[in-house]
């Protein structure tokens, strides 16, 4: 097989680039490990940035995202029995979407699959070589076939986990990298959302956080220790630990079947530069931040714009500039993304017992619900429109 752009990965990434080179005229091949359904029914963000519904709409994928997407036009930060209203449409102008991960993908397969787009499943042993040469290769069994796919450029967009990272040389790669004492279990569950708006809560016992999906279903997540498995978490457990973290006089959380439970450890993680020769890194492939500031999707879909712009202007204009300079116009907002998610994730997990970092956090808290400035600051920094 013979292709333009070899993409390593069918997540929000790999599948978003290949739509957008087949609306510029570029070819693709994609290969996913996994299955379709485990691909659309793995549950995972909520939270769509102004510019990334932008870049969904530019595509032709704004249709069902109208519909179905729900408009927030501000969060809550709770904290004991206080709780401030974060007014992003009131500070800035604009709001967020709520629309899941999930979604986003079944829209991206159904619009490759309607442009006949060549995207296989279950490939269990995808191999990335000849990188150093003009002509990459992919090789793997696709479909019971042993195939090569030779590639202009090879686009890794397989995840924290994938492959494609680690073929770069020690040398040619600088990684950096924080991990959390906490992890995130998540719950997904069948009951209208007990509130229209997202309510982050700090509590002594932990963080915890109410979501949603839809007008009747919740999304609902609680810091735990990142080594609990789920045999750790009963659901009277889980619900009277929510209970416990969201309280606050006047408010009840709806309960309802749990539908989905998954438990997720918390890690920044960069790896610098986003390209060695012709291989490109995009999305959770080049670096992944904790879900606090809800940043993970969103940078990738960031990431993948700059790509394609890059690659429309290499085939077009047989240019190498875009293509030079994607690393570092991805990098800039991928640092502030991390430097915003961290502070997130510190500013609400409760670290361990250490009572001087809890004061430090209500005096935070305090400040954002008394402040302006520092509301308008984490207000931009959530919609991802901080300079
Ligand atoms: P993905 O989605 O991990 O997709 C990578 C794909 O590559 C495949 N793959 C391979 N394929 C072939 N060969 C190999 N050797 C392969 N190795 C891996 C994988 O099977 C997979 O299909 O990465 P991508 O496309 O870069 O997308 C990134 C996002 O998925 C991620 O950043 C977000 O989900 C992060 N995230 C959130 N981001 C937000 O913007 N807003 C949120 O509200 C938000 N909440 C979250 C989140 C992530 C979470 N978890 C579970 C990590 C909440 C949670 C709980
Ligand atoms: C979600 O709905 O999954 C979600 C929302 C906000 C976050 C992270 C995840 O910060």
């Amino acid at each position: 097989m013979r292709t333009q752009v070899g993409i390593v990965g069918a997540g929000p990434a790999g599948l978003f680039l290949s739509h957008r080179l087949a609306r510029a005229g570029i070819d693709s091949v994609v290969l996913e490990r996994r299955s379709e359904d485990y691909v659309i029914q793995r549950v995972r963000a909520g939270v769509l940035e102004p510019g990334t519904v932008s870049a969904l709409e530019d595509a032709g994928l704004g249709a069902r995202l109208a519909r179905e997407g729900l408009v927030h036009d501000g969060f809550e930060l709770r904290f004991g029995e206080r709780g401030v209203r974060i007014d992003l449409r009131g500070l800035t102008g604009q709001g967020i979407t709520i629309y899941g991960q999930q979604e986003v993908v079944k829209d991206l397969i159904a619009a490759r699959r309607a442009a006949g787009a060549a995207l296989h499943f279950e490939v269990p042993d995808v191999a990335i070589d000849r990188l150093d040469s003009e002509r990459p290769r992919l090789t793997a069994t696709i479909d019971g076939h042993r195939t090569t796919v030779e590639c202009d450029v090879v686009a890794g967009c397989d995840g924290f986990h994938g492959i494609s990272r680690g073929l770069i040389p020690a040398s040619a790669l600088r990684e950096y990298s924080r991990e959390y004492p906490y992890g995130w279990l998540g719950i997904l569950v069948s009951a209208p959302p007990s509130s229209d708006e997202l309510i982050y809560a700090w509590h002594e016992r932990g963080f915890a956080l109410h979501s949603m999906r839809s007008p009747t279903v919740t999304r609902l997540y609680l810091q735990c220790d990142p080594d609990d498995r789920l045999e750790d978490w009963s659901d009277g457990r889980i619900w009277a630990e929510l209970d416990a973290r969201l309280t606050r006089p006047g408010w009840q959380l709806g309960r309802g079947p749990i539908l989905e439970r998954g438990i997720t450890p918390m890690r920044s993680y960069v790896a610098e530069p986003m390209r060695y020769r012709r291989l490109f890194l995009a999305g959770d492939a080049a670096h992944i931040v904790p879900p606090t500031g809800a940043k993970g999707l969103n940078l990738a879909i960031h990431d993948v714009g700059v790509l394609c712009d890059a690659l429309v202007a290499w085939y077009r204009e047989g240019t190498e500039e875009a293509l030079d300079r994607y690393s570092d116009r991805c990098l800039a907002r991928v640092w502030r993304a991390q430097a915003f998610s961290a502070r997130m994730t510190t500013l609400l997990h409760r670290a361990g017992d250490d009572r001087y970092e809890a004061k430090r956090q209500r005096a935070e808290l305090e400040h954002l619900a008394r402040s302006i400035a520092a509301a308008t600051t984490l207000a931009e920094d959530y919609l991802g429109i901080a300079g």
